[in-house]
């Protein structure tokens, strides 16, 4: 019975807190709330590698576990995509994508619990 209270409890609190602040939701905190599959405000290194391998299954049009130049248009000639492709060919494999989001992922986890917040997030887009 306690655990039931505990748990409406702490519903009921989620919720407020939910509704205080979605006028000041940026970008950033809507993405990381998607991504948070588990809701526990924390990215782990899981939940953040799913969220590239979604986009990387959108843009991969012919599946062939590369992104070509013709699949991203604009975006072959983005700082990041020239960056992760790391063997300098036309295309982006998953490797890749998945070498460059471990090492932002990595780069972004300021206080090294093995998991983003959003305020690290949030200053790691920025
Ligand atoms: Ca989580
Ligand atoms: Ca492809
Ligand atoms: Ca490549
Ligand atoms: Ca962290």
């Amino acid at each position: 019975m306690k655990n039931i209270v505990v748990a409406m409890l702490a519903f009921c609190l989620l919720n407020f807190a939910g509704e205080q602040a979605r006028a000041e939701y940026t970008v950033v905190e809507v993405n990381f709330i998607l991504a948070d599959k588990d809701g526990n405000f924390l990215l782990s290194k899981t939940e953040y590698l799913l969220v590239a391998l979604e986009d990387f299954k959108k843009l991969d049009q012919d599946g062939n576990n590369e992104l070509d130049a013709d699949e991203v248009g604009d975006l072959s000639r983005d700082p990041e995509f020239l960056d992760g492709n790391t063997d300098k060919n036309s295309s982006l494999s998953l490797e890749e994508v998945i070498t460059e989001k471990l090492a932002d992922f990595d780069s972004a986890d300021t206080n090294d619990d093995g998991a983003l917040n959003v305020d690290e997030v949030t200053k790691h887009q920025n």
